[in-house]
């Protein structure tokens, strides 16, 4: 039985991949830069400078580090002004039941998001509520590293191997496999995500009552 919930934001409770897609898109184009069709699925989970070295692609080298944040600052601009439009009608299918179902059967709920702009994402999007960590990003390694799942474990002060932890990237359900026994869920498509423990096509498809209490607790609740 586990004791706690730990989730990635983008793709698995929100679809904010569409604003970030559109927010490099814009300036791939500015710079005129090719868009290889397996653009999109390789910047999943990526942090912001990571991301920019994928737009860039052999391009990269064509521009100096300052040139390069002043690049992802301007993105970030756009992504920003984007999150500004969100709204609980963003969340996905299931986010908000499973979070309710937790959050009345007293399992805490950490956030582990590759992203520096999640605490306005889970403002915008009205669930700022339910977490009662949100690891954050700038103290830990980024993902496959396990360290931000373990700081959000850590966050809750519950055992990794007691957390049950949701993701929709190939390199988040890394980082949560190399985090101390942590289990992973997949979130998405199975070709993608291979290695997690269990995989879901959305958070609808989760029994969180298989995971997390006795039935007869369950039951009470339901
Ligand atoms: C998210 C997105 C990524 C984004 C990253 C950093 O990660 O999936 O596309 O590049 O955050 O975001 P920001 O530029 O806002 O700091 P996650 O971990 O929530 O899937
Ligand atoms: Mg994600």
């Amino acid at each position: 039985i586990y004791r706690a919930a730990i989730f990635d934001l983008d793709g698995v409770i929100a679809d904010t991949a569409r604003l970030h897609l559109a927010a490099w898109q814009q300036l791939a184009e500015e710079l005129k830069l090719p868009w290889p069709e397996d653009t999109e699925e390789r910047l999943k989970g990526l942090e912001r400078m990571a991301s920019l070295e994928v737009i860039l692609g052999e391009q990269g080298r064509k521009f100096s580090k300052k040139e390069k944040h002043s690049l992802a600052s301007r993105k970030n601009k756009r992504y920003q002004a984007l999150i500004r439009s969100l709204s609980p009608r963003d969340l996905l299918p299931g986010a908000r039941e499973l979070m309710d179902w937790l959050n009345k059967s007293e399992i805490p709920i950490a956030l582990a998001s590759a992203s520096k702009n999640a605490p306005a994402v889970l403002h915008a999007l009205g669930i700022s509520n339910y977490f009662s960590f949100i690891a954050d990003p700038e103290q830990s390694a980024p993902k496959p590293s396990a360290d931000i799942f373990l700081a959000a474990a850590h966050g809750l002060q519950v055992e990794p191997d007691l957390c049950v932890a949701f993701e929709d990237a190939c390199a988040g359900i890394a980082a949560i496999k190399a985090a101390e026994g942590m289990t992973a869920i997949g979130v998405g498509c199975k070709s993608a995500l291979g290695s997690a423990d269990y995989i879901v096509s959305s958070l609808e498809e989760f029994a969180p009552k298989d995971f997390f209490l006795s039935e007869i607790k369950a039951a009470a609740i339901r």
